[in-house]
C-alpha cells in the first residue's frame, strides 16, 4: 500500500474537504473511523483500507499528523474548512519558529503573519520543524523567531497543534524578528 499517498488522501479528507467524503465532524475535527474507512472504500485505489493501515502510517510518520482515539481520527492541524476547528488554549514556550519563503518576508514583517488559507497560522517548536515548513515553499527558507512570551503577556492566544507545531489566530509583525545569517546558522 502506498502509506505517503493515503496519508495524503486522510489529510486531505479531513483538513479540506470533509463533504467530498460525506464526513461527520466534531467541533475538534474528528470523525468515526468507521464513517472515514467506509468513504475510502468507494475507490478502488483504498478498497482495502483497514483500521491497522491508518495506526501504521500514524506510527511510522515523521510528522504527527492525526489523532485515532476511542473510534475516532482527527488532523492535528492545518485545516482549511469554513467551520472552525476548535483548539486547546495553551500558554507557548517563550521562543517559536517560523520557516518561510524569503518571498514572503517583506509582506510578513509588514502585516504579521497570517493565516492565509487556513484557520490557523502554524509555529513551530524548533528551528529543524521550522526548516522543513520553509523548505516546502522556498529551497533556502528564512526562519522567522518569534517572542510568543511577549505575544501571550499581551494577549495573543496560541494553542497546541502537536508536540511540534504550535497555532495562533495571527502574530503581529512586533513580536517577528528575521532570524540572522543563513538557516543552517540557526540549527
Ligand atoms: C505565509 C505542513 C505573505 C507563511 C507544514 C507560509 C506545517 C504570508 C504561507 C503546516 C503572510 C502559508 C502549515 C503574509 C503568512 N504575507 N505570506 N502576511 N503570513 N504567510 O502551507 O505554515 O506536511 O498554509 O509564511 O509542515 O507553511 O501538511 O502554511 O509560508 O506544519 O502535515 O503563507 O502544513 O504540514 O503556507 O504550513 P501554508 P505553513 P503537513
Amino acid at each position: 500500500m502506498d502509506d505517503r499517498a493515503l496519508s495524503k488522501e486522510i489529510s486531505y479528507a479531513l483538513r479540506h474537504a470533509p463533504w467530498e467524503y460525506e464526513l461527520e465532524m466534531d467541533s475538534e475535527g474528528a470523525v468515526a473511523v468507521e464513517q472515514l474507512l467506509d468513504a475510502l472504500h468507494q475507490s478502488a485505489k483504498w478498497k482495502n483500507v483497514s483500521e491497522d493501515d491508518l495506526k501504521r502510517i500514524i506510527a511510522h510518520s515523521e510528522k504527527k499528523r492525526f489523532e485515532l482515539k476511542e473510534g475516532k481520527i482527527r488532523a492535528y492541524y492545518g485545516h482549511s474548512i469554513p467551520m472552525k476547528i476548535r483548539k486547546e488554549k495553551q500558554m507557548p514556550p517563550d521562543i517559536l519558529y517560523h520557516g518561510t519563503a524569503r518571498r514572503f518576508l517583506a509582506p510578513i514583517m509588514e502585516s504579521g503573519l497570517l493565516p492565509q488559507n487556513r484557520q490557523y497560522v502554524h509555529l513551530s517548536q524548533d528551528v529543524e520543524t521550522a526548516v522543513n515548513v520553509g523548505k516546502r515553499h522556498d529551497a533556502k527558507p528564512c526562519i522567522l523567531i518569534i517572542d510568543a512570551k511577549a505575544a501571550w503577556a499581551d494577549g495573543i492566544i496560541f494553542y497546541l497543534g502537536n508536540e511540534k507545531v504550535w497555532l495562533a489566530d495571527v502574530v503581529p509583525a512586533k513580536y517577528i524578528q528575521e532570524g540572522k545569517g543563513t538557516y543552517e546558522n540557526l540549527r
